[in-house]
């Protein structure tokens, strides 16, 4: 039996280790026990909700932090702390060896990665199951499957998972992307198979844009991602984001948590979300879970996932990525479905069965996130300095999801996420009054914040009335 020393010792003298076999397990090939002690392999708030629920679990936990964090709530509130390299990303929170080295030194026998950074990582996920630490997520195979978002289309079409006329695959130059959009027609939209989130899209609407649009496509794809491989699709004027939320264990059984509305983006940055969504009725959230279900089959996912929808405005949808992690925006979630995640994530990945079936998930009330961030309302630039005051209301129904206090620093080299404030209602009116009135009786001072442009939203007719899509931001006067 190889020791866990020697596995990570052979991977920090090398790029890359055989995977050797894991510690004993049961048939379904993980571990029996609890985890004695989880690192969390990220910062900010998400760091400090996974404490949180390893506290309540009963979990040592390891916090690993950059120099420029030495101060961050997650390190005082960790029960360890690894400093794993300077400020900067790649030489911290995105330098592999020096996880692996935290979890090694402090024996920790499990990861959680949050969201970001490393959590979509499949050599991550690798190398920390070849050193016998378990990754808190699903397999290296299911994040590599959806990872490539062109393949996931492949996979997902393979699954009977409805996904918008397109190309099968990659699409090896403009000349093949010529012959793909007659087939299907404009507007196309040519996307990174690499990476989400915007990098590498343009929407083309006539032959002449063409040609100069896919290598523009592929160059920003490049930069981003670092691979140039692009995918067409038929473009959605109109639609509306919607995303199911997916737990599944190792023993096969997958549930669906109903659905978020992430519509109210701007640059592919979410901004606000909600769950329900005002345009999901019941048979839809069925028929759409039913969806996000087979998907997640499809690639035999284990641990929490979403799968995001595009929602024309005739009620029909499309996959358009499937998320291997646990999201910003899973709040929302939580407070509708009385839920976990985090909790359950943790749990699945011992081997334990879910404890709960889909006739158990019930969604009640409505709630809504507003993530507020330190930037200018209006530039949108980030707004990085000392907080000087902070204070976020309570109450019923009132949850806060933050790392950030009075004196603390929002630093440049990391998202400018400050704080989540997620409210319930009985229903959605009441979400959107309580949250106007938390917005309003927040204080933070010291660093610009996004909490003016949530009022403005909170007060639009359209957004009251339910009736937005992706394009709302650009129509908000
Ligand atoms: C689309 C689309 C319309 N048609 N795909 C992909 C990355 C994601 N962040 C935005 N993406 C879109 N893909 C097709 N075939 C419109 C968008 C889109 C969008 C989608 C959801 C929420 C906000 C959005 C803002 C701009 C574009």
């Amino acid at each position: 039996m190889v020791s866990r020393l020697d596995s990570v010792s052979a991977f920090l003298r090398s790029e890359r280790v055989d995977v050797v076999s894991p510690a004993p397990t049961e048939s379904s090939g993980r571990p029996r026990e609890m985890f004695q002690k989880v690192l969390i392999a990220n910062r900010g708030e998400i760091a400090l909700r996974i404490i949180s629920a390893c506290q309540e679990m009963g979990i040592r936990t390891v916090a690993v932090y950059s120099e420029a964090d030495r101060d961050s709530l997650h390190v005082r509130f960790a029960d360890e702390e690894v400093c794993i390299g300077p400020a900067k990303s790649a030489e911290s929170y995105l330098h592999i060896p020096a996880l692996i080295s935290a979890a090694e030194i402090t024996g920790a026998d499990a990861v959680h990665p949050g969201y970001g950074f490393l959590a979509e990582n499949a050599h991550f996920a690798e190398v920390l199951n070849a050193c016998k630490v378990r990754f808190i997520g699903p397999s290296p195979r299911a994040i590599r499957l959806m990872g490539d978002k062109a393949l996931a289309r492949t996979t997902m079409t393979e699954a009977g998972v409805p996904v918008l006329p397109g190309s099968d695959g990659a699409v090896e130059d403009a000349e093949r992307a010529e012959d793909i959009t007659k087939a299907i027609g404009f507007p196309v939209i040519l996307k990174a198979a690499a990476g989400g989130g915007g990098k590498g899209m343009r929407v083309v609407d006539r032959i002449e844009d063409l040609a100069s649009s896919f290598v523009a496509a592929q160059t920003e794809a490049e930069a981003a991602f670092g691979s140039s491989e692009i995918y067409v699709e038929k473009y959605l004027p109109k639609p509306r984001h919607i995303e199911i939320q997916l737990m599944a264990d190792a023993l096969g059984n997958t549930v669906y948590l109903g659905e978020r509305e992430c519509s109210i983006q701007r640059r592919h940055q979410k901004l606000l979300e909600e769950a329900p969504s005002p345009t999901v009725d019941d048979a839809l959230r069925k028929k759409m879970g039913e969806v996000a279900v087979k998907a997640a089959r499809a690639v035999d996912y284990e641990g929490a996932g979403t799968v995001e929808f595009l929602l024309d405005e005739n009620g029909k949808f499309y996959f358009m990525e499937m998320n291997t992690r646990i999201q910003v925006e899973h709040p929302v979630t939580e407070m509708v479905t009385g839920m976990d995640l985090v909790k359950d994530q943790i749990r699945v990945a011992t081997g334990e069965p879910l404890g709960y079936a889909q006739e158990d998930i019930v969604i009640r009330g409505a709630s809504i996130e507003c993530r507020i961030n330190a930037e200018d309302p209006v530039s949108f630039l980030p707004s990085p300095g000392t907080i000087r005051s902070f204070h976020i209301p309570g109450g019923p129904g009132v949850r806060v999801d933050t790392a950030a206090h009075a004196e603390c620093v929002v630093h440049p080299y990391y998202d400018s996420l400050i704080a989540k404030l997620v409210v319930h209602g009985r229903d959605r009116a009441e979400a959107i009054a309580r949250m106007r009135r938390c917005l309003r009786l927040t204080v933070i001072e010291g660093v610009k914040t996004t909490i003016p442009l949530h009022l403005r939203i909170l007060d639009d007719p359209e957004f009251r009335a339910g009736r937005y899509d992706t394009r709302f931001l650009e129509r908000l006067d």
